[in-house]
């Protein structure tokens, strides 16, 4: 029996990665769509890497960008699969208001490129097709919790473009019975997670300071909540949403919800260092109260570990997301199985076996050089 085929945009990003070993376990062919950069910007599926010179592989790349519609065009006509993931996307919020009208092109007319190509191909009805879309749809909330029928009010040109693209999908699959739906994913995290997402950005940089080898950790809103699962976790219910009988969109969430400042705390306990929180607004600061173990050697007590930097405000903020994953739960079985604490602990215990080896290096006389953000 011919094996069955799914492309991925996307496919160098965190969800992309988790898919494409997930896809690959579950006997799949997999291609991936990656952009040409000046350097190598595989780091994420290195590991599952196959020579396209070896026998029958069953991992493939192919050089693309959602920004052209006849490089999608040939790929599809090429590849031919069954299930489409579109996971590419301009995908930091912050960036969507430096850049709008490129993440307009790439998350919005990106998808319709793909899905019209699709269409073009005559593929409407052979071909699935995933759209990541995204909690930041619902912005300024509406309702709490949020689930699917919990009114968009977007606050980003990421947003706005994810909004076109959420719709795009829906129309898609009402007006040429397309199998297409959207995930409305809520923030989903792990050590692959791109550094200057605000997670990755604690985790590392607490890590790193721990370790000596930064000052300060500096943040913008921390009084911002969101609803954090795992990454991992959440691309098993891409593929599942694209197995059912009939497409329908579904909220994936955990249901429960942290603040920034909570988030910090954690992974500060995680490397054995209590915080206190001083001064308010742009004032606050997280200084040292105690340090426990041998993972912080390079802290003390009353060191000012963590500040606020106005400059990482945003024009518009989302300050609260909660999701309710109830459909979720009925209709494909969906249990979240890493609570905040795991996902935490995963995550710095990835950074902070890469601060020591840079330290190591850094005590040795290695230059050691790493972006801060
Ligand atoms: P990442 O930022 O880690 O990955 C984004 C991927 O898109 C990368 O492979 C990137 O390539 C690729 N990409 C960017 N621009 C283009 C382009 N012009 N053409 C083709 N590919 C492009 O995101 P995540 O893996 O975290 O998220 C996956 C998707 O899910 C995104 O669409 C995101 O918006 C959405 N989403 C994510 C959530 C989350 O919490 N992670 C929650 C809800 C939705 P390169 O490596 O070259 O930069
Ligand atoms: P988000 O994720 O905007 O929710 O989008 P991010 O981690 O960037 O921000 C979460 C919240 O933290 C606040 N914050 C900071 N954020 C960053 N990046 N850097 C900081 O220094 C900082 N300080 C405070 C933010 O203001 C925000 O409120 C992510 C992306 O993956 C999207 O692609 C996806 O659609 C949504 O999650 C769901």
């Amino acid at each position: 029996m011919a094996r069955r085929k799914a492309l991925i945009t996307g496919v160098t990003g965190q969800d992309g990665s988790y898919l494409a070993e997930f896809l690959l376990r579950k006997g799949y062919e997999v291609h991936g769509i990656k952009r040409r950069a000046s350097l190598f910007n595989t780091e994420r599926i290195d590991h599952i890497y196959q020579d396209p010179h070896e026998a029958d592989p069953r991992f493939l790349l192919h050089y693309g960008d959602l920004t052209d519609a006849s490089n999608l065009t040939r790929i599809l006509a090429e590849v031919r699969p069954e299930e489409v993931y579109n996971l590419g996307a301009m995908s930091h919020v912050a960036v969507s208001f430096e850049s709008p009208e490129y993440t307009a092109d790439v998350d919005a007319i990106g998808t319709l490129r793909l899905l019209e190509a699709i269409r073009f191909l005559g593929m409407e009805k052979t071909c699935r097709f995933y759209q990541a879309s995204t909690s930041e749809l619902y912005g300024e909330v509406q309702e709490i919790p949020q689930r699917e029928t919990t009114p968009f009010y977007p606050r980003s040109p990421y947003a706005v473009a994810k909004l076109y693209a959420y719709w795009i999908t829906v129309n898609f699959r009402e007006a040429y019975g397309m199998y297409a739906c959207n995930g409305i994913l809520f923030n989903h995290e792990s050590p692959r997670r791109g550094e200057t997402f605000v997670t990755r950005k604690i985790t590392r940089a607490l890590a790193n300071i721990a370790q000596g080898l930064e000052g300060c950790l500096y943040l913008g809103n921390m009084d911002a909540r969101r609803d954090w699962g795992h990454a991992r976790d959440y691309v098993e219910m891409q593929w599942l949403m694209l197995q059912q009988e009939e497409a329908e969109d579904f909220v994936i969430a955990t249901g429960v919800q942290y603040s920034v400042r909570e988030f910090v705390e954690t992974a500060a306990r995680e490397l054995g260092v209590e915080l206190r929180w001083q001064g308010q607004g742009i004032e606050e600061k997280g200084v040292v109260v105690s340090v426990a173990g041998d993972r912080a050697p390079a802290l003390r007590e009353g060191q000012t570990i963590v500040a606020v930097d106005p400059k990482y405000f945003r024009p518009a903020e989302v300050e609260t997301l909660l999701g309710d994953p109830s459909r979720a739960r009925e209709r494909l079985g969906w249990e979240p199985t890493t609570s905040l604490a795991e996902l935490v602990r995963e995550m710095v215990e990835h950074d902070l076996h890469q601060a020591r080896r840079h330290a190591l290096l850094k005590r040795h006389g290695y230059d050691v050089s790493f972006s801060v953000e």
